[in-house]
């Protein structure tokens, strides 16, 4: 049974979990999370290379001892050192860490002071006030790790994106291998593009009599069958991935597509216009009495209604109808649009390749240009640039650009702000770039007024060209920071400077809604992949996602522009 790159990369992660769990040092437990990420930035599945002769040891910061496990576990899908590991730490200690305050430490603790193993443990022992009296724990925190337990209760588990995009590309392969299957498509909240996936919906068309649901139950991902039918099934992946099945006429393919993309509030006012024209709307088409006029396809659907297409991401119920009636749909951005990339590292700070290393991708990828915008230094922070490091860096990029071919690099860096919202490095070598990245990496939790200030003041500096995933949320793991945001939009809007649609797909950030409302105060946004290594140019389409589900157009983001247009346009965000 091949293994896909993403259970390697779950593997690992796990193995750095447990040993952080077991007070292992910050190395070790470094290089795993290194190779999880580097694994996921693969295309091609390492299972499939490593039968070809492939060495994993070749891969950037993979080591021998690495490289061995990930041969060991893409040939028998296990890992004996990871089950040794599994049996020295409780199973449920490593659920702890899902909560956004607590790391190894705090998990440690709790497991040490009150024997806690389990979520359930710690949520009695909650219920119990025993967490307050835990050393260096109190009430505040005892508070917070009940709020954040009741929201983990409430939102199950959901799927990256791109997580789910792997298993939905491979299964969609599967089924339409299928003889008899006419058409396979992804639907649900998949497709709308959310940044999470709950599960995935497949409509499939084919031939009658056609078992699509025994190629599904023995498709071989699947862990365990909920439903079996012959239009309708359920299983479960092997990563806990729920698929639910839908199998219909190819006459009423366009209406299940539709019917099975949602957003349910979408459908339901669609099915209300309907009624209004005294059309009755389904999964199997559009009736008027028992006639069917439209359902072969998603636009025969709309077009029985007078409605254009609505571009899947647009149907959440936020105002697509009017918009549609009054011909006023968006043109949304495509990945085509973007021509370049303004937010990368390099193995300078963070990254793992060199700076042509990256150029090459980039111009693989398609792209004209790239920003170089590596780490400033500041307090705490093991690798960044400093000045002086920063000008040796921009003497390699002129004498790169000054024999590159296809490709331009952007002098760049990815400047913190402080807490007070100045900058982590002097104007003097600022002032030397092309552009000025600026981005919030501590201090989260600042009130709203503090926060505010702070983005305001760098906002104000002169020199900040684009503020980078302004919110600083990770899904699932960090909340955005408080902030005033229409006071923070308008003053980006006025300044000029440019918000950034972060395309990591932890981040996605500014997220739909916010860069919606930014969009409509006025400002422009950049798409950027924050990458780490050459095969993260891929994810800048998660970046475009968001930014269709914000209703943005090509002209609202500035890496849509050809060079010379980018350069005046970033040359207008130094005022000093
Ligand atoms: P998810 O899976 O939680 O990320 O979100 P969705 O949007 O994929 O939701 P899901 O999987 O429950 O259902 C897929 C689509 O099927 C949903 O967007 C609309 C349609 N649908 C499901 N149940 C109902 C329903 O009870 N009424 C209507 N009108 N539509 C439904
Ligand atoms: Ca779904
Ligand atoms: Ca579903």
């Amino acid at each position: 049974m091949p293994i896909h790159n993403e259970d390697i990369a779950a593997a690992f992660d796990e193995f750095a979990d447990l040993l952080a769990l077991s007070g292992e040092n910050q190395f070790r437990i470094r290089a795993y999370r290194h190779a999880a990420e580097v694994l996921r930035s693969l295309s091609e599945p390492l299972s499939r290379r490593i039968a070809g002769g492939f060495d994993p040891d070749t891969l950037p910061g993979v080591g021998a001892d690495l490289a061995g496990k990930i041969r060991e576990l893409a040939t028998t899908g296990r890992c004996a050192a990871l089950e040794r590991l599994r049996a020295t730490v409780p199973p449920g200690l490593r659920e702890l860490l899902f909560l956004p305050d607590v790391g190894p430490q705090r998990a440690r603790a709790l497991h040490e002071a009150l024997d806690i193993r389990s979520l359930e443990d710690l949520r009695v022992a909650i219920e119990q006030h025993r967490v307050r009296k835990v050393p260096r724990f109190g009430v505040k925190l005892e508070n917070r790790l009940a709020e954040s337990l009741a929201t983990l209760a409430q939102r199950g588990k959901r799927f990256h994106w791109s997580v789910a995009d792997r298993y939905a590309r491979a299964l969609e392969r599967h089924l339409a291998s299928l003889p008899g299957v006419l058409q396979v498509a992804i639907a649900g909240s998949y497709r709308r593009g959310r940044e999470t996936v709950g599960d995935l919906d497949v409509v499939v068309a084919a031939q009658p009599g056609t078992d699509v649901d025994s190629a599904l139950r023995q498709y071989e991902e699947t862990k365990a069958t909920l439903v079996s039918g012959p239009t309708r099934s359920s299983v479960v992946l092997r990563n806990g991935l729920q698929v639910d099945l839908r199998v219909v006429p190819a006459a009423s393919f366009g209406a299940a597509l539709y019917y099975f993309t949602g957003s349910k509030d979408h459908n339901i006012r669609l099915r209300t216009q309907a009624a209004a024209l005294g059309l009755k709307i389904n999964e199997y088409g559009v009736f008027r009495g028992s006639e069917c006029i439209g359902g072969s396809t998603e636009g025969s659907v709309l077009a029985t209604l007078g409605l254009p297409y609505i571009e899947p991401e647009l149907r959440e119920d936020r105002g697509e109808f009017e918009a549609a009636v009054a011909g006023r749909l968006p043109r949304l951005i495509a990945g085509v649009d973007l021509r370049g990339d303004l937010h990368a590292h390099t193995s300078a700070t963070d990254g793992t390749a060199t700076l042509a290393g990256m150029a090459r991708a980039a111009r693989a990828a398609q792209l004209r240009y790239l920003a170089i915008t590596d780490h400033s230094r500041y307090l705490g922070a093991v690798h960044g640039l400093d000045a002086a490091a920063l000008a040796a860096q921009i003497g390699q990029i002129d004498a790169f650009n000054a024999s590159a071919r296809g490709i331009t690099l952007l002098k760049g860096v990815e400047v913190d702000i402080l807490e007070d919202g100045s900058l982590a490095l002097p104007d003097e070598i600022l002032g030397r770039l092309d552009l000025v990245v600026g981005a919030v990496h501590s201090h989260f939790t600042l009130s709203r007024r503090r926060q505010t200030e702070r983005l305001l003041r760098a906002l104000d500096h002169g020199y900040l060209s684009i503020l980078a995933h302004p919110s600083a949320r990770l899904i699932d793991q960090r909340e955005p920071i408080d902030c005033d945001w229409p006071t923070v939009f308008r003053a980006a809007a006025e300044r000029p400077c440019f918000l950034e649609i972060n395309a990591q797909p932890s981040r996605l950030d500014l997220n739909d809604l916010m860069a919606r409302e930014a969009a409509s105060a006025g400002v422009r946004f950049c798409i950027a992949s924050d990458a780490h290594g050459v095969g993260d140019f891929e994810l800048l389409a998660g970046g475009v996602r968001q930014a269709r589900r914000a209703w943005l157009e090509a002209s609202q983001v500035i890496n849509t522009q050809p060079l010379a247009q980018l350069r005046r346009t970033l040359r207008r965000t130094f005022l000093k």
